[in-house]
C-alpha cells in the first residue's frame, strides 16, 4: 500500500487542484490532504473564500483523494508523514524544492502546475463577471429614470 501525501489551502476548488490530485493519486494506492485551517492560512498570508469545513467537504467528495486531516502549521509535516506511513509526499511545482529536507523520510515529488487557473484568478474572474452586472443595472435603471422623466 503506497501511501501520497499533500497539502494545500483547496480554496474556490477548480480543475488545478482536481488535476493535480488525480496525477497524485496515480503515484500510489491512497491520497491523504492535509488541508490548510483558516488560522494557518492567515499565518500564510491568505484568506480564504471558503471557510475550512467547506474546503474539507470538498476534497472528502473528490474521488482521488483517501482522507483529509488539518493542517495548522509548517512544522507539522514530519510528524504526518510518520503517522500516515507516507511513501511519497508531493506538491505542484510552485513549491519546487521548498520541501526538499523531507527527503530523509519519504521521497519527495513536485509535479507541473496547471496553467491559466488559479483561486486568485477565479475570484478576480468573479469580481470582473459581478462588476460587469452591476454596470448592467445601473444603465437599466437611468434608462428607466430616463423614461419616467420623459413621461
Ligand atoms: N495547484 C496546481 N495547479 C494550479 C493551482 C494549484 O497544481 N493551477 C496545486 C498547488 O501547486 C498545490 C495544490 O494545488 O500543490 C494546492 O494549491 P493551494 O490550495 O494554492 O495550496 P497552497 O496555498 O500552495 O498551500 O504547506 C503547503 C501549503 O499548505 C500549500
Amino acid at each position: 500500500m503506497k501511501t501520497v501525501i499533500t497539502y494545500g489551502t483547496f480554496d474556490l476548488y477548480h480543475v488545478g487542484h482536481v488535476r493535480l490530485l488525480s496525477r497524485l493519486r496515480e503515484l500510489g494506492d491512497r491520497l491523504v490532504v492535509g488541508c490548510s485551517t483558516d488560522e494557518f492560512n492567515s499565518r500564510k498570508g491568505k484568506r480564504s473564500v471558503m471557510p475550512y469545513e467547506q474546503r474539507v467537504e470538498i476534497l472528502r467528495a473528490c474521488r482521488y483523494v483517501d482522507d483529509v486531516f488539518p493542517e495548522n502549521n509548517w512544522e507539522q509535516k514530519r510528524g504526518d508523514i510518520l503517522r500516515e506511513k507516507a511513501d511519497i509526499f508531493a506538491m505542484g511545482d510552485d513549491w519546487l524544492g521548498k520541501f526538499n529536507d523531507l527527503s530523509d523520510i519519504v521521497e519527495v515529488v513536485y509535479l507541473p502546475r496547471t496553467k491559466d487557473i488559479s483561486t486568485t484568478e477565479v475570484r478576480q474572474l468573479v469580481k470582473a463577471l459581478h462588476r460587469d452586472k452591476i454596470n448592467q443595472v445601473r444603465s437599466a435603471v437611468s434608462h428607466l429614470a430616463s423614461l419616467v422623466d420623459n413621461l
